[in-house]
């Protein structure tokens, strides 16, 4: 079959963000816009020759055609062999731990995560390396820097469509084409992991549950996982057909967008756990009987409880979280003995970290957790977790948590999103907070005093690498933070993120408003970054 070498020119909007390239559905559907970014990570990784590649995504509008073009390309490029799930599904951490478990060299992976989807929504795409994790930066720049000075691309010149559908084995031009199933190995690892025989034992008794898939790619999972293997009645799982469009919802897990499975878990006779995923599966949301679970105490609870789990019977020997991940996790960390390591946002800084065996827990505070199970965070995966912790405890996941916050204290903790304005204001804020970082040690700002202030910068401990820029840090003698920080996923101008936090272990406030808590920090920042002047803001669009 010939191999047509297309004629392109470099777009000037394709560098990777916090976790991959994403844009508007009508940007990707331009002409050369996906081939072009496509060509980019080929030419940059030349690995891929004759390598095997795992392809899939969260099912989103666009992405069957995606899918095409991509098989196309990877066998006018030489890929040795391309690994699809069926439908052309596959959730991030089942794409992870295919790559770790076939000894892929990389993954093309097909999202915008949480994102609307549909014609009018976003898209997405982003690579992941042979040790399963999103790219580091010096992947994703040269990927970047590849795409701005394009100017071929190879492609099949016939349009060749290869079945998606059935599981198969076929060629295209010499290239293999294998069409697995998307869920049995990832389930199969679920299993290693996790005690099912306990979890199947609490699910045979009157302990209910839901799941919110948000009709994005968790529900093939949750219906193998949680109704096939462990008995939840088939009721359990809401929303889990996949839809291009996600039924036109948000497939983000928080308490505005999963109403649904918020109304049931906070409604009269409700279940005695909830919880829901993201468009790609790498998110969770925990709820227990009207209570909800911060991500970041989750990711405490979990290190503080690993050791009722089968796959941490060698225990953690260290845990990481996010910069902007409340410190609830390193008051457990402390408790163990153990390092915690503090990263910036986004899943591709917990890599080295697993690799070098120095971590095995590691959370954001955007519901995201995982293990060094694959490399990427995975909501069912925190699903099974809380099953199993619950299964172990036989107590209610709001004991669980007050028993917790009993020992370590509770780490009060809020997110503020101010989104879709101009990026001009958005870095006036940011620079109005940089401008004032250094008069602010000493100074007194809520009745706190100041103990240091800072532009986070990163440096790997395992290769060294450094990461600046990272996030404005306010930090208190009394352990609270403020946190500045904007977002790299967002589509259509900026997202400034807010984040606040408070540590309090006086036994009598654990059971306070978080917002009312924070209120004097939230508004000391709000003053600090003159929000509502520079904004135009008086308040934020979403708090979680
Ligand atoms: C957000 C979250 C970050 C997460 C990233 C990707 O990034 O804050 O913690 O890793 O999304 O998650 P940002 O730059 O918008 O703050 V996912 O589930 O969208 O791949
Ligand atoms: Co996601």
């Amino acid at each position: 079959m010939d191999i047509s070498v297309v004629t392109t020119h470099p777009f000037e909007d394709q560098k990777p963000g916090t976790s991959g390239l994403r844009k508007r559905v009508s940007r990707f559907r331009q002409p050369h816009y996906l081939e072009n970014f496509v060509q980019a990570v080929f030419d940059s990784q030349p690995a891929l020759e004759g390598a095997e590649l795992v392809l899939g995504g969260d099912g989103r509008f666009h992405n069957r055609e995606a899918i095409q073009t991509i098989l196309r390309m990877a066998a006018a490029n030489g890929v040795g062999r391309v690994v699809v799930g069926r439908g052309g599904l596959l959730s991030t951490p089942a794409a992870s731990h295919l790559i770790r478990s076939r000894g892929a060299t990389g993954a093309l992976i097909l999202s915008a995560s949480h994102n609307p989807g549909g014609p009018e929504g976003d898209f997405g795409i982003k690579f992941n390396t042979a040790a399963g994790g999103p790219a580091p930066p010096s992947v994703t720049d040269a990927i970047h820097a590849r795409s701005q000075a394009i100017t071929h691309y190879r492609i099949l010149k016939e349009a060749v469509h290869v079945d998606l559908d059935h599981l198969q084995a076929t060629t295209l031009n010499g290239m293999d084409v294998e069409v697995v199933d998307p869920v049995a190995a990832y389930a199969d690892l679920m299993d290693e992991l996790f005690d099912f025989h306990a979890i199947r034992e609490l699910l045979a008794g009157d302990f209910r549950l839901r799941f919110d898939a948000m009709h994005a790619v968790t529900g093939p999972y949750a219906e193998t996982l949680l109704v096939d293997r462990l008995g939840a009645a088939p009721e359990s799982i809401l929303r889990a057909e996949p839809l291009g469009d996600f039924g036109g919802g948000h497939p983000d897990p928080n308490l505005a967008h999963a109403r649904q499975l918020r109304e049931a878990m906070f409604g009269r006779d409700a279940p005695d756990f909830g919880a829901a995923s993201d468009g790609d599966g790498d998110r969770n949301l925990i709820l227990g009987r009207h209570f909800f679970v911060t991500p970041s105490d989750s990711l405490a609870i979990m290190a503080a409880n690993a050791h009722h789990i089968p796959a941490f019977a060698d225990g953690l020997r260290g845990v990481a979280r996010s910069m902007p991940t409340s410190q609830a996790v390193d008051t457990v960390a402390e408790a163990l003995g153990i390092p915690c390591y503090e990263t910036p946002t986004g899943w591709k800084f917990f890599g080295n970290l697993l690799d070098d065996g120095r971590i095995r827990l590691c959370g954001e505070e955007s519901f995201g957790t995982s293990s060094d199970h694959v490399r990427e965070k995975d909501g069912l995966w925190a699903v099974l977790f809380w099953l199993n912790l619950l299964a172990v405890r036989r107590q209610s996941v709001e004991t669980i948590v007050r028993e917790h916050w009993e020992r370590f204290g509770r780490h009060y903790y809020t997110r503020h999103d101010y989104e879709g304005i101009r990026s001009e204001h958005a870095e006036a804020v940011m620079d109005r907070v940089r401008d004032r970082l250094a008069t602010l040690p000493g100074q007194s700002l809520a009745g706190q005093t100041v103990r240091a202030a800072d532009d986070f910068a990163y440096t790997d401990p395992v290769d060294g690498s450094v990461a600046e820029g990272q996030g404005l840090r306010v930090m208190f003698e009394s352990g609270a933070r403020i946190v500045f920080r904007l977002s790299g996923t967002g589509t259509e101008g900026a997202t400034l993120r807010l984040y606040i936090e408070q540590h309090e272990t006086d036994p009598a406030r654990l059971d306070l408003d978080p917002q009312e808590v924070l209120r004097p920090l939230i508004d000391a920042a709000g003053d600090l970054g003159d929000i509502p002047a520079l904004t135009g803001r008086e308040r934020p669009d979403v708090i979680t």
